[in-house]
């Protein structure tokens, strides 16, 4: 009788364990799944420019991890193929950081400070397909 409840006693951890194991699978699986589906890139904000983690791109998601390390506030906005301007909302204190996730397509996308865009705080990337040369952060450019 006695050993009759045991064996049931631990059957049932048993299945509990089964279940938690089961679950901790999915939980990691969806982890490593967003993590390839999406690239992070550190876009760092200062007075007065604007420096990405990589120069290159692929079509795809990517996260944009903005970091103000300047001591003024800053903003971020970017537009391009697919994105008619696109912003995060409010300003990004000194030592804040937000993020914002895109759907990049070929071509050219520019990004910039709302506030201290005129002192040559915006860049350019070129994603997959276009020329990669000349996309540095200095200099005017065309547009602006
Ligand atoms: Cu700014």
């Amino acid at each position: 009788m006695s050993k009759f409840v045991r064996t049931r006693a631990r059957y049932g951890f048993a299945a509990i364990i089964v279940a938690a194991a089961l679950a901790g699978v999915a939980v990691a699986g969806l982890a490593a799944h967003a993590a390839t589906r999406s690239t992070r890139v550190i876009v760092t904000e200062r007075e007065y420019r604007i420096t990405l983690s990589r120069r290159s791109f692929k079509p795809g998601t990517v996260t944009l991890v903005v970091q103000n390390r300047g001591k003024l506030r800053h903003t971020f906005e970017i537009r391009g193929p697919g994105i008619a301007g696109k912003r995060i909302a409010g300003t990004i204190a000194p030592g804040a950081q937000r993020s914002l996730t895109l759907r990049l397509r070929g071509g050219t996308y520019n990004m910039w400070c709302v506030i201290h865009r005129a002192q040559g705080m915006k860049t350019t990337i070129k994603v997959a397909g276009a020329t990669t040369a000349g996309t540095t952060t200095s200099g005017g450019g065309a547009w602006g």
